[in-house]
């Protein structure tokens, strides 16, 4: 019986004695790094054959933002510290100081491994050119993907819900109709299916979903 003690004793002595995890420190944007992956190429009449880089996002959660995957996109992480160690748990930021966002639907976590990769959905308005990664807040990076969502993300009368009213509309009538390459009107912030038109097509999707998530909702302004 003793002997039995004595063995588990010196095995739990041993366990105690092995070195554990590194333990990380901050995050050091030197040993991280972001990069973006894209996996289709754009169809219509704007840059044709040319890697497409263009999510669409809408105000709302459940609403039908394009999902990063489904476009062949995806932004991928690694985040350690400056030793090298990876940081679990670190939360991810897509920012960018022109699109208003819904909730945290923009943020992830990285796993075990330091690695995190966002391939779904976010919320929310307005549109950017690049995005900026920031892992726990401290920025690590930039990615070339775009953003293309009903009015600019600024807004003179801030809604936690984003939601997208009449002074936007104006802005979205001033480039209808146009087309990519004819006139100067034509601009692909008002071309929500990206084709190169701004047509009676992006009309639509710009109503049904400012009538389905924003109308009836209190924004301090007038809704279309
Ligand atoms: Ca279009």
């Amino acid at each position: 019986m003793l002997g039995r003690i004595a063995a588990a004793l010196a095995a739990a002595l041993l366990l105690l004695a092995r070195p554990g995890p590194a333990v990380a420190g901050p995050v050091c944007p030197d040993s991280s790094y972001v990069v973006a992956s894209f996996g289709c190429t754009y169809s219509g009449n704007y840059k044709f054959g040319q890697p497409y880089d263009t999510v669409s996002i809408w105000p709302a959660v459940d609403g039908p933002s394009d999902i990063f995957a489904a476009s062949g996109i995806a932004v991928h992480v690694l985040v350690r510290d400056c030793q090298g160690n990876p940081i679990s748990g670190a939360t991810v930021e897509l920012h960018n100081d022109s699109l208003c966002v819904v909730g945290s639907s923009n943020t992830f976590t990285t796993g075990l491994n330091g690695r995190a990769t966002f391939a779904g959905t976010f919320s929310g308005r307005g549109f950017c050119k690049i995005l900026s990664v920031l892992a726990n807040g401290v920025p690590i990076g930039v990615v070339p993907v775009r953003i293309n969502g009903p009015g600019p993300g600024g807004d003179l009368f801030p809604h936690p819900d984003c939601c997208v009213t009449v002074r936007n509309f104006a802005a979205f009538e001033a480039h209808l109709p146009s087309e990519n390459g004819v006139g100067s009107s034509y601009s692909i912030d008002s071309d929500f299916n990206e084709d190169g038109f701004v047509d009676l097509v992006d009309w639509v999707i710009w109503f049904q979903h400012v009538q389905g998530f924003c109308l009836g909702k209190s924004t301090g302004e007038a809704k279309p």
